[in-house]
């Protein structure tokens, strides 16, 4: 599965969300599939799109929260897991495209899930109460309609191939980004 097109296939999904991406491929996909004020690029910060996405789902509980991980950036802070597992916000979708490297940037170091490590049964062992292992378009899109709809904590793992996006380009600055999100964050219901 290509994540560009896992992504595709949920973006409809997406409107009403607050989506918080990693840095590098991910967040440049989303991008490229139609930048919304409700989508948070997070820079630099690796591992920590969870945790962000952890903080806006308790502090929105009438607001659904997707966060888009990647393989390297959860397993650099498994414990995210485990505060996300121990809070349990029933408006979090954590969505982790397994590549099996750090791909974005730009060298084929592999990560521990190229070797084994299940991050879907790592989060459940953590205590999150659905998790999930895709390969494929469909089941994936079935996997994160179902979670949405049964109003549940979930990681979602998607195997998606190694593949970099054309360009890393986001016409939005960092900052505007930044405040963008915070005022659709602050919109009423
Ligand atoms: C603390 C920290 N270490 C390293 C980096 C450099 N870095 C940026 S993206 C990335 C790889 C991310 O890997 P993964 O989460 O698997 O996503 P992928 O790029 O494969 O989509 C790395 C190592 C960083 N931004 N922050």
């Amino acid at each position: 599965m290509l994540r560009l097109n896992a992504i595709k296939a949920i973006y409809p999904d997406l409107k009403e969300c607050a989506v918080v991406t990693i840095m590098g491929a991910t967040a440049a996909e989303l991008y490229a599939c139609g930048h919304r004020p409700n989508f948070f690029y997070l820079e630099h910060a690796m591992g920590l799109a969870s945790s962000m996405g952890l903080g806006i789902a308790l502090s929105r509980p009438d607001l659904q929260v997707v966060v888009l991980d990647g393989d390297g950036s959860t397993l650099m802070n498994l414990g995210g897991l485990t505060t996300m597992a121990r809070y349990r916000p029933s408006n979090l979708i954590h969505v982790v495209f397994d590549n099996e490297v750090l791909l974005s940037v730009g060298v084929s170091f592999k990560t521990a899930t190229a070797e084994g490590a299940d991050l879907a049964g790592i989060a459940a062992a953590a205590g999150i109460p659905r998790t999930a292992t895709c390969t494929d378009i469909d089941s994936f899109r079935d996997a994160f309609r179902d979670a949405l709809a049964a109003r549940e904590l979930a990681t979602l793992v998607a195997k998606v191939e190694p593949v970099l996006p054309p360009s890393f380009f986001i016409g939005c600055h960092m900052l505007e980004n930044r405040f963008e999100f915070q005022r659709a964050l602050e919109r009423e219901p």
